[in-house]
């Protein structure tokens, strides 16, 4: 249970941290980004993952500025990066809810200006149940976040409904596809059928393909094989600390 009053604490107190995953070209090997994923560093628990608090963050109404902070905490990297001659993109994942805000290009761009990242090194991850509840507002807000050079990301690809029907017409430029069909890729002729697809599919409609939850080199190849752009996964590195994550960059290059 997060306490709304513990929750404001923790923003104020600067206990949210992030941890980046790389995003790896299958083909290459090339980094072509990291995913900040968020951890709260609980005074009491320990670092807690978003599973253990961001549900009822979303709950309480403080989604946005927990969003907000993630945002800052990663284009502050991305900036310290770039300084140290890194060209590092970073992807922010969005709650469904802050999709349908109309402030939300705002809030973005004034981020970048304030870091002074430009646009093309922010992708940001949302769901597509993100985009059901009210497509059209989403996609207003998507268009001017897209219009700014930001990426669009569609997260758990496959989890959803929508899948084919409704991606089509929308302003993004990338799927993940869900960890949950790319584990048992080499064993399960269903999945294998399923990742197939949502790679033909991806291709078709000019996005580029990210398959989510690579742990093992056997589910690699056969991504390689069935085109897949980029994997992301234990194999190429856990989520880690800013400074673990750069010197995991230095050392590959
Ligand atoms: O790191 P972990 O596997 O525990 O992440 C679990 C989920 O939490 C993922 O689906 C991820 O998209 C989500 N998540 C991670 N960081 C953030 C964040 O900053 N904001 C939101 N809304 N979700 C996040
Ligand atoms: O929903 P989202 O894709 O944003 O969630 C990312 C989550 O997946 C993170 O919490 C991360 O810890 C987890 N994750 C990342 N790579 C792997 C992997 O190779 N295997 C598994 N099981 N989980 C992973
Ligand atoms: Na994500
Ligand atoms: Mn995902």
């Amino acid at each position: 249970l997060v306490l709304l009053s513990e929750f404001r604490r923790a923003l104020a107190q600067g206990d949210l941290v992030v941890h980046f995953q790389p995003k790896v070209a299958l083909a290459t090997g090339a980094v072509t980004g990291v995913e900040a994923l968020v951890r709260w560093a609980h005074p009491t628990r320990g670092l807690l993952g978003p599973g253990e608090f961001v549900p009822a963050v979303e709950r309480t109404g403080l989604i946005e500025p927990l969003t907000d902070r993630v945002l800052d905490l990663a284009l502050a990297q991305a900036r310290a990066w770039a300084a140290q001659g890194l060209e590092v993109p970073v992807a922010v994942n969005l709650s469904a809810r802050s999709v349908h805000r109309g402030d939300l290009p705002d809030r973005v761009l004034a981020a970048l200006a304030g870091h002074g990242v430009p646009a093309g090194m922010l992708c940001l991850e949302l769901t597509e149940t993100a985009l059901l509840t009210e497509p059209e507002r989403a996609r207003d807000v998507l268009t001017r976040l897209r219009a700014a050079g930001i990426r669009i990301s569609i997260d758990d690809f496959g989890t959803g409904y929508s899948s084919m029907g409704r991606i089509r017409h929308l302003p993004v430029d990338e799927i993940k596809i869900d960890r949950s069909y790319v584990a048992a890729l080499a064993e399960c002729a269903e999945d294998a059928a399923l990742v197939r697809s949502a790679i033909d599919l991806g291709h078709r409609l000019g996005l580029t393909v990210v398959a989510e939850g690579v742990e093992d080199d056997g589910t690699a190849a056969s991504l390689q094989a069935l085109g897949c752009d980029v994997g992301q996964g234990y194999l190429f590195g856990r989520p880690l600390p800013a400074d673990e994550l750069t010197r995991w960059l230095t050392g590959r290059r």
